[in-house]
């Protein structure tokens, strides 16, 4: 490894891939610690998947006032949020300001592209390769790299001889103004391409939705903040940020009462109304215990909404292809969005089911499917991500007895708490896959991991040592857990990206932990109080 470019930098106790929540808030803390660091960002400055996420109607649908920070309460009194539902531009604002006011941005170096990462276990360092050639060292490596920061391939057959406008969701770099007049395609409908399918539909001249497997739609039910309601937050934070790290998903549980049939079918559906007009991850699908359990209730809440986009979607051929049918409400991602379903009863938005008539090839000017060719002048994919792993694998993370981290997970991620995996000393991933990042209002998982880890790193060093690894018995026993957990759910009968099926090749591993984000603190708080049993120290 030694016969690559010079090594002049100083050895840093923590090197970190990313910029941001994630490699912001391990920068504050490790600079808290007095430790030294070294960041690495692809990008031209912080944010992450907010500075990359910028395509139209972008926003996030956990509530601004919980998707933030709660490490600091002068942070939190001085901002101040403006929507319920912040979009990218907002959420991107208040990073800046994060880098800003807690001086982090002198941590990371900007353009620059890990390209690989290995470990030299003679010095006990990882070393880092950048795009530049430039290499440095460190005693500890944390991938903040995010899990759905690397898009997805684009595998929609002719793409290459389409000579038109194509531009992705997950790197969205043109003005919504060059869509106007347009005949637009947008190919996917997931949650990016919920949120922008109706302000593409504003400009265009038509713009024709291709997709595979229609989801659940919520109304987003986005508003400005009353500053009433912004005071009465601030005056409770404290309060309210432990309740979110207690919770299951890291917002304010609302626990279900009752289970689906232990009411009548009248109140059911007076139940479903009411948590529809309400919203949100604890509505509809949040309303009955077994929601997510039992397959005959959840067919009642999925019901539900197919009525609902009956009643919305005037056209009955487009709601018959609208309506959810393929996979239980919330077992995979619901998506959330404001004038989704009524978007389709615009004269100039038609919906083709890609079911029916398979996506078969694009020419210069069309989408060709098995039903014909739709002239377009511009595609837009929304086709998601290679979600957890794509970001890691991406790193080139690789130690001399293990290989490369994707040689060691080449049957399935293996993972001790999401946190580290066997075979890699002193790496960690911030909300890796098998953590609860995955279902979960991911700034809370991502304070709870950073202050572990480093809690782990401290704990080390008053033992005399400078090597952590967790124990393949210990990974074994998480990997158990994990899937225990998930196969008491419906999220295992579903084919999604939550289990890496979207991508073509990659092992099939549900990439989350879904006990709770509450429970999951709870384990990790004990593994530390015990002296961390999992891990050897070296
Ligand atoms: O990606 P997705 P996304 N031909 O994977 C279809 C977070 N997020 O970017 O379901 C045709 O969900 C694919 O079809 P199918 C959030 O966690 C959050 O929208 O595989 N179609 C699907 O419809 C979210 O879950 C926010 O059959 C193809 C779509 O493309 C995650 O990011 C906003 C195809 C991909 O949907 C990913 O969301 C945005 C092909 N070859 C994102 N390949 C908020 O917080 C894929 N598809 C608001």
């Amino acid at each position: 490894m030694t016969d690559k470019a010079p090594v002049t930098a100083p050895v840093v106790d923590i090197l970190c891939v990313g910029a941001g929540f994630s490699g912001l808030y391990a920068a504050y803390k490790v600079a808290e610690k007095g430790w030294t660091f070294a960041g690495f960002e692809t990008a031209p400055d912080v944010g992450g998947t907010w500075y990359w996420n910028t395509y139209p109607g972008a926003r996030c649908d956990v509530e601004s006032v919980y998707y933030s920070y709660s490490f600091s309460e002068e942070l939190q009194q001085e901002w101040t949020w403006s929507e319920r539902f912040a979009p990218q531009a907002e959420i991107l604002s208040y990073i800046n300001h994060v880098a800003d006011r807690f001086d982090l941005r002198r941590h990371f170096g900007f353009n620059s592209r890990v390209t690989s990462a290995t470990w030299l276990p003679d010095q006990r360092l990882w070393e880092v390769t950048l795009d530049s050639g430039e290499t440095r060292r460190g005693r500890h490596l944390l991938a903040g790299s995010g899990g759905l920061s690397a898009p997805k391939d684009p595998d929609v057959p002719g793409l290459d001889n389409f000579t038109g406008t194509t531009v992705s969701t997950s790197r969205w770099n043109i003005p919504l103004s060059d869509l106007a007049g347009k005949r637009v395609a947008v190919i996917g409908t997931g949650s990016s391409a919920v949120q922008c399918i109706p302000l593409i539909a504003e400009v265009a001249e038509h713009l024709t939705v291709f997709q595979r497997t229609p989801n659940y739609v919520f109304p987003a039910r986005n508003a400005p903040l009353a500053a009433g309601f912004v005071d009465e937050i601030k005056s409770g934070y404290a309060a309210l940020r432990e309740e979110c790290r207690h919770s299951l998903g890291g917002i304010p549980d609302r626990i279900p009462d009752a289970a689906a049939f232990d009411v009548s079918d009248e109140e059911r559906r007076e139940r479903y109304e009411k948590a529809y007009e309400r919203s949100g991850f604890t509505g509809v699908g949040g309303e009955f215990s077994d929601l997510l359990t039992d397959a005959r209730a959840n067919e009642t809440a999925a019901d539900f909404m197919r009525q609902k986009v009956r009643h919305i979607v005037h056209d009955p051929r487009a709601a018959a292809v609208l309506e959810p049918r393929f996979h239980p409400l919330g077992a995979k991602r619901s998506c959330f969005g404001t004038d989704y379903y009524e978007t389709f009863n615009r004269p100039n938005v038609s919906v083709v089911s890609l079911r029916d008539e398979p996506l078969e090839t694009m020419t210069a000017d069309s989408v060709v499917t098995s039903g014909g060719a739709y002239e377009v002048d511009a595609v837009v994919l929304a086709i998601g991500f290679d979600a957890f792993t794509g970001p890691l694998f991406s790193l080139g993370v690789s130690t001399p007895e293990s290989g490369r981290l994707q040689d060691s997970w080449s049957e399935g991620v293996r993972t001790y708490l999401g946190v580290m995996t066997a075979g890699f000393p002193n790496f960690f991933m911030i909300g890796g896959p098998q953590s609860p990042a995955l279902v979960s209002n991911v700034v809370v998982t991502i304070e709870q991991a950073v202050d572990w880890i480093t809690d782990l790193i401290e704990h080390a060093k008053a033992e005399g040592a400078d090597v952590v690894e967790p124990t393949v018995e210990a990974q074994d026993e998480w990997v158990r857990i994990t899937e225990l957990t998930v196969n008491q759910t419906l999220y295992a009968t579903t084919d999604s990206w939550y289990r890496g099926s979207n991508v073509a090749g990659k092992p099939t591993t549900f990439l989350g932990y879904v006990g709770g984000v509450g429970k999951y603190r709870r384990m990790c708080t004990e593994i530390a109080k015990h002296g961390y049993p999992g891990i050897q120290l070296d």
